[in-house]
């Protein structure tokens, strides 16, 4: 049974992937910082398959690796990790950017994704062994009005995964980016700060990408024969052709 650790699985896609890799007999470590929520879906879950939470904030480098390090034996050999957490902060004009916003999103979306492949790379290495799934976004191979920093922070997260398939490739790990469209999570009200009516705007008119869908291609990724590395894949609702282009009938 191959172990999976999470990140961001209290909402949205990681959780969506939480629980259609339950179904799937993978053993799970979910990560986030809501404790609660991760209780829930540790109990929602546990009939299923063996989960184990790990409640931290990915900004946070020391608790990263102390609770990386702290996992019992049994789920102590990763598999696969999924390098989900992320979020926008705010979509202003470049002139009027919030610098907590610009920060959060640099420290969240890019530092925070490499202080946790820092912590679980090496028993990978050790192990000649792994897949690593980092979630970027159509905003990692295009930029929109307004989406300046976040744009540029999962444009990071393309150019990370393209390193880090470059460096592991000599230890048979397995690495691969995800970008997708609009999906509806609670992505949205995050960026628009608990706005939630701004946020239901965003995915009216047409049909979204449900986190479900891209649970389903994770799941799909991660179970291909080891000769196969589904190494980036861009993903997008049929109404949407572009960051900017969506076919909306209002
Ligand atoms: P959600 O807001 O629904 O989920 C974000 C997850 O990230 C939550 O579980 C949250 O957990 C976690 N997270 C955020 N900040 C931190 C932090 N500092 N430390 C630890 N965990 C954190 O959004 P999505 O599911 O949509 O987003 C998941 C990923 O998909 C992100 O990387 C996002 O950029 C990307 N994406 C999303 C798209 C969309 O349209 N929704 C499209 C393309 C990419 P908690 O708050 O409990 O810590
Ligand atoms: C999220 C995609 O276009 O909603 O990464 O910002 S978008």
């Amino acid at each position: 049974m191959k172990t999976v650790l999470i990140t961001g699985a209290t909402s949205g896609i990681g959780r969506a992937t939480a629980i259609e890799l339950a179904k799937h007999n993978f053993k799970l470590i979910l990560c986030g910082r809501r404790e609660d929520r991760l209780a829930e879906l540790q109990l929602e879950l546990e009939h299923r398959t063996k989960v184990h939470t790990l409640n931290f904030d990915v900004r946070k480098k020391k608790a990263v690796q102390e609770s990386i390090d702290s996992l019992p034996k049994e789920f102590s050999e990763i598999d696969i990790l999924i390098n989900n957490a992320g979020n926008a902060h705010g979509l202003d004009p470049i002139e009027k950017g919030d610098l907590e916003d610009w920060d959060a999103m640099i420290d969240i979306n890019v530092k925070g994704l490499l202080y946790v492949s820092h912590a679980v790379i090496p028993k990978m290495v050790e192990r000649r062994n792994g897949h690593i799934i980092n979630i970027g976004s159509t905003a990692a191979k295009e930029v929109y009005p307004n989406g300046n920093v976040y744009c540029a922070t999962k444009h990071a997260v393309d150019a990370i995964n393209q390193g880090m398939r470059m460096d592991l490739n000599q230890y048979g790990i397995r690495v691969g980016g995800i970008h997708p469209g609009m999906v509806e999570t609670e992505f949205s009200q995050v960026r628009f700060k608990g706005d939630a009516e701004r946020a239901s705007n965003v995915y009216k008119g047409f049909e979204p990408l449900k986190p479900e869908d891209i649970a389903d291609i994770i799941r799909f990724v991660i179970t291909r024969p080891y000769h196969i590395n589904i190494a980036d894949l861009i993903v997008m609702s049929t109404a949407q052709a572009s960051s900017t282009i969506v076919n909306r009938i209002i």
